[in-house]
């Protein structure tokens, strides 16, 4: 039976945990954007928002490692895990990465994990709004805990802030990720800073550099995030991950910021479907692109201005987008 033809089937699956369920549903949300509208509906009744942690930073840094550590100790709580690594540079290979510790342990066969690597369809680090639809299906198969792993920000706009609760930016010496090297508006997302492979010279300099220049916000009202150090390859500091992970939950909740936050990713989310559908069903439209193609000329014919040009396509825009709705 296909994906489409069987929805309440598929998401009842999902509900009892069938990994096979869940792996084709991430694949269809993945290469098909019409199949989430018709999915993620039969969700709901049994969603349930669980805690989501964002793990971001530049290639390299140790975000699979650390979330590694992470899975291992949340599983050794009890906790079940969802993973969803949006790293088109490392993805996520189940055994290469599972350590020998865990495998012998026979975590990787665990049912209580489910690991998730997806592309990030050219833009470099940019969550795709599918990604939100993805943790959606995790948080339904019962996962109890999400782990969201990427690369920092992408040109998309909808990043980890968008899916996560709480960020965590990883940094390390050896990469000489320097925080002056840091894209613009990466450092501001991040609720912790992780310094990672801090067995590498470098590490304690890094830490000074990143306090000094947190050390300029001082509002009581918000939230500070704390700066510490972690060599994810031994396990260390992912405790304190977990800790903050939780200090700052609380700090979301008691300042009513929870809330929020959640309404804030959900109102991003729609914006990002909107402006997805818009692009998909009005550029890739080839009927759409050589209305353009003769408005340009007309623009080149000293005719009309760009300006002018546009409005008369937003003008069109919602029919054209209605008739791309009914094909
Ligand atoms: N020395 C050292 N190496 C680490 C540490 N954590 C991760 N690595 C190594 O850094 C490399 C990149 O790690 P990975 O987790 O794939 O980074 P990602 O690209 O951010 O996901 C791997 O070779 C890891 O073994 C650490 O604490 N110390
Ligand atoms: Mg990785």
């Amino acid at each position: 039976m296909s994906l489409r033809a069987d929805i309440a089937g598929l998401a009842q699956r999902v509900k009892e945990r069938d990994c096979r369920a869940v792996a084709r549903i991430i694949s269809a949300l993945e290469n098909d954007p019409e199949f989430a509208p018709q999915f993620i509906p039969a969700l709901s009744p049994f969603w349930t928002k669980r805690p989501r942690l964002g793990i971001t930073g530049s290639p390299g840094v140790g975000k699979s490692t650390v979330i590694n550590g992470l899975v291992k100790l949340l599983r050794a709580r009890g906790q079940r895990v969802g993973v969803v690594a949006v790293d088109p540079t490392s993805p996520f290979s189940g055994g290469a990465i599972l350590g020998d510790r865990v495998r012998m342990q026979g975590v990787q066969n665990d049912e209580g994990v489910f690991i998730r690597s997806m592309g990030s369809r050219g833009s470099l680090g940019g969550l795709s709004v599918a990604t939100a639809s993805v943790v959606r299906v995790l948080e339904s198969f019962g996962s109890d805990f999400i782990l969201v792993e990427t690369v920092g920000m992408g040109q998309t706009g909808f990043d980890i802030a968008d899916i996560a609760d709480t960020v965590a930016l990883l940094l390390s010496p050896e990469s000489g990720d320097g925080v002056q090297t840091m894209k613009a508006g990466v450092m501001e997302i991040a609720d912790m800073y992780v310094v990672n492979k801090a067995d590498r010279p470098g590490a304690e300099g890094l830490m000074i550099e990143i306090e000094s220049l947190l050390g300029m916000i001082e509002d009581r009202l918000r939230w500070k995030p704390p700066v510490f150090a972690a060599k994810a390859l031994e396990g260390e500091g992912m405790e304190r991950i977990l800790e903050v992970f939780a200090e700052h939950q609380n700090f979301l909740r008691e300042h009513e910021q929870y809330e929020q936050r959640r309404l804030r990713q959900v109102t991003s989310e729609i914006r990002f479907i909107v402006e997805s559908q818009i692009r998909r069903r009005s550029f890739a439209s080839p009927d759409f692109r050589q209305r353009i193609d003769d408005l340009a000329g007309k623009v080149m014919a000293a005719e009309m201005d760009a300006y002018t040009a546009a409005a008369i396509i937003m003008k069109e825009l919602p029919e054209r987008l209605g008739e791309g709705q009914s094909q």
